[in-house]
């Protein structure tokens, strides 16, 4: 590890291809890190200390709270908020965004951050791999007023950041401001994240399909078509269905291996699961930037002007081709056929 780049290096050595080049980003990069280490830890030790089972709580879209969702969310608020450096964050477990007044209550920053603290927190009591998924802008909102809620409702191809931490065998963080997508593994004896994945690249097609397929009879019959034509026993099918069920460990093995991952919307869930703006909208840019795409099933996702703060959308995320092949099985059936 001795001659490898630390992130902090590498920020600044490549602050000048962030086009709002500034030491405020620099810093808002950091204290996610910072951030990302103390979950780390927590989320380590989660079989040792009283933090795993659910909170007893719900969040607004009345999906149980684990401990630690709401320890990782408190951390990440906490360290965003105290460090001033950003003007508002939304967050997947907050019921609304929350506005962050600056050095002498200025509202002068330029950043919001929207952040999934922890997705796939359903797996944590069976040791298996958690993330946190972030997402960055620059407020549209005028400086030195409160932020609004049209500086989080912004469509995803006006992100300046987006990056997630995987909490797997090794912990990463993988990120990208628009000039491709780098991956860093975290060095726990000593606390440093180094470079390890520069320029992580999907590969334009790959032989693994991440849905779950418990749902198969909900699905719409396009999603039904595709998922048979990956099982077919010709051109170098079936493929391989894998399916963690962590949005950021499939997306981490599918960007490697090469992969489709589709949550679809079901007729037990019209508008699919994931969040537009904590978890697809993220996930879209680092795709896009590592050269792969991620679709609704008919349009791209960066290009949805979000309503609302907890939208959910269906998505198809992965290599290039597989992406597509999956879009033109969607494109034979109607957006509003009935399942
Ligand atoms: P969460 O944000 O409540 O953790 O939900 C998101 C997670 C994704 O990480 C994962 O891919 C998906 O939900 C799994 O959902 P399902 O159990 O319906 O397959
Ligand atoms: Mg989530």
């Amino acid at each position: 590890m001795r001659n490898r780049i630390t992130l902090g290096e590498f920020i600044i050595e490549n602050q000048k291809d962030f086009q709002y080049s500034s030491g405020e980003f620099s810093r808002l990069i950091s204290s996610i890190k910072l951030a990302s280490k103390i979950v780390n830890h927590e989320v380590n030790k989660a079989g040792l200390v009283d933090i795993l089972g659910t909170s007893g709580n719900t969040n607004i879209q009345g999906e149980d709270q684990q401990k630690l969702d709401v320890y990782a969310n408190e951390v990440f608020l906490k360290t965003l908020i105290k460090r001033e450096i950003v003007c508002g964050v939304a967050s997947e477990e907050e019921d609304d965004f929350v506005v962050i007044e600056g050095k002498n209550k200025s509202h002068d920053n330029k950043y919001v951050v929207l952040i999934d603290p922890l997705d796939g927190s359903s797996n944590i009591d069976v040791n298996v791999s958690v993330g946190t998924i972030f997402s960055i802008y620059r407020r549209v909102s005028p400086l030195g007023t409160p932020v609004k809620k049209e500086d989080f409702l912004q469509p995803g191809n006006l992100q300046v950041a987006a990056g997630y931490i995987v909490y797997g065998t090794s912990t990463m963080l993988v990120y990208t401001t628009g000039n491709g997508v780098h991956g860093f593994t975290l060095n726990p004896a000593l606390g440093v994240y180094y470079l390890s994945h520069p320029n992580m690249t999907f590969p334009k097609r790959g032989k693994i399909y991440s849905i779950n397929e418990g749902y198969y009879q909900h699905f719409p019959q396009g999603v039904k078509d595709y998922l048979k034509y990956c099982q077919e026993e010709v051109d170098g099918r079936p493929y391989t269905s894998r399916y963690i069920g962590s949005l950021v460990s499939d997306f981490h093995r599918n960007m490697i291996k090469g992969g489709i991952y589709i949550y679809p919307t079901s007729s037990k869930a019209p508008q699919g699961k994931l969040r537009l703006l904590y978890e697809c909208n993220p996930m879209a840019f680092l795709a896009e930037q590592a050269g792969g795409e991620a679709i609704d099933g008919y349009r791209r996702i960066m290009e949805i002007k979000p309503t609302e703060l907890h939208q959910r959308v269906p998505i198809f995320i992965g290599s290039k081709d597989m992406v597509n092949k999956a879009k033109e099985f969607m494109a034979k059936y109607p957006e509003d056929a009935k399942y």
